[in-house]
Order: C-alpha cells, then structure tokens, then sequence
C-alpha cells in the first residue's frame, strides 16, 4: 500500500488553540499529540516566541513540527532555529521612527478609561501596538477589548495610519484584543509557507479563527497554497480536525 501524502496542519495559536493569550488546556495539549501521530503539525502565531511559549508550554520546540512566532518572521523547524528577520533592516531607521514617533502622539491624544505601560512592542519582524499598552492585567485587557468593540478604537487608529503611511510598503492588522501588528507588506502569515515549500507536503490545512478581511489570519487562511478552515473556538479548531484526520 502507498504512504499516505504527506499532510501539514498549521494553526493559529489565540482564538484557535488557546483563549487569547491564555494557557493551552491540557485536553487541547493531549489531542494535538495524538493528531502528530498521523500528520504534521505547526503553529503560526502573531505573537513572539516568548508569549508563543507562554502559552503552549516551555517544551513548545518539542511538540510541533514547526514554531512560526511573528508569523513566522521567526521560524523553527524539528525543535531548531531556521531563520528570523529584522524589520529595521528591512524599513530603515527613518521609517521605523516616523512611525512609531506618529503612533505615540496618537495614542497620547487619545483619552481611554486606563492606560498602562509598553505601548509599543519592537519585536524582529514587526511592531505591536497597543492604546492601553501590553502591561495591563487580564480585567483591563478584557474591559479595553468590550469597548473596542462598540468604539473600534483599534479600528480608527489602522484606518488613520493606513491614510498617513500609504505607499510605505506597511501591513496593519488586528490579531488579538488590545493591539495590532505592523509590519512590512508579504510578512503576514503566508510568510511561514516560503518556509514549508521544500518540505514536500501535498496538502497544507490552516486554522484560524480571525479570517475576516482586515484579520491577521485573513492572507494565509484565502492563500490558494492552503486549505483554510474558519474557527470560532479551541474546541471548534479539536471538532473539524477529529472528523478530518482522525
Ligand atoms: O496572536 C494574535 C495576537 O496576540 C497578541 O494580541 P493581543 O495582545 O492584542 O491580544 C499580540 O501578541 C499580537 O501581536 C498577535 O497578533
């Protein structure tokens, strides 16, 4: 009998894995094991590494195929580093500060029920941008994300940076619930499939719970090199993957 064709499941981590920015349960954490009996799998994150790692366990190295923080603008391949990218090489030092010089200002005139620390995040390949700032406990974040959603603080602020930095070569998307990713154009997550494409898969599948338009899984999830499933939840992303490959 033939080996069955080589298949590659990659997944988002927050909203398709784990609750934004929590922990992996362990019944999540067991099932993804058993599915690596039978096929590869990865994880694509808009996080870095160090939140990626948080969330799936300090052996995240050794339980997936590949690790793909940054959308994979950081990689690892079989528990190795392959390669990262470096955004002020790529944009120069006069982009990278007008940019975070402008986002600064606009979140200074901005009035919110709570701001706290590191409203801007310089990762490898991106910057992370967040009103309320990444030091907010997990109560402020859920409060700034209800009101985001009535007042589309997030939404206004790409809006307008799309307007001041058009022809800049620069992506803005929304991933999670206090900030948005930038970075350049094509380093969304169809970054991570230059990173398979010699690794003879015949089909890959993603799973992403934020394929809207405008989501930071949009690209790779309507990308033809993938076959993209749409979730609402961990336990949506364990259903659709118990029917197809177990
Ligand atoms: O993985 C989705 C997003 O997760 C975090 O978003 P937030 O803190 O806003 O919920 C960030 O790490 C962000 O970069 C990432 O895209």
């Amino acid at each position: 009998m033939a080996a069955p064709a080589p298949v590659l499941c990659l997944f988002d981590v927050d909203g398709t894995l784990t609750a934004p920015r929590q922990k992996i349960t362990k019944e999540m954490d067991d099932f993804l094991q058993k599915l690596r009996q039978k096929i590869k799998i990865g994880v694509v994150g808009g996080s870095d590494f160090e939140k990626v790692q948080e969330q799936l366990g300090d052996n995240v190295l050794e339980k997936y195929d590949y690790v793909f923080p940054e959308n994979g603008l950081v990689a690892y391949k079989d528990g190795k580093f392959l390669c990262k990218q470096n955004i002020q090489g790529h944009l120069g030092e006069d982009l990278i500060q007008d940019l975070i010089n402008y986002c600064l200002s606009y979140i200074a005139k901005i009035k919110l029920p709570k701001k706290r620390g590191t409203f801007i995040e310089f990762r490898n390949g991106m910057l992370n941008v967040s009103p309320i700032g990444r030091s907010c406990s997990q109560e402020e974040r859920l409060e700034f994300y209800e009101l985001d959603k009535k007042e589309n603080i997030r939404q206004k602020f790409v809006s307008d940076l799309q307007k001041t930095f058009d022809g800049k070569g620069l992506t803005f998307s929304i991933g999670g619930q206090i900030s948005f990713d930038v970075f350049p154009n094509g380093w969304d997550k169809r970054y991570c499939l230059t990173l398979v494409e010699n690794d003879g898969y015949k089909k890959i599948y993603f799973f992403g719970d934020k394929t809207m338009p405008g989501g930071n899984d949009y690209e790779i999830y309507t990308d033809s090199r993938t076959v993209g499933y749409s979730v609402t939840s961990p336990e949506d992303t364990q259903k659709i993957c118990e029917e197809l490959f177990l």
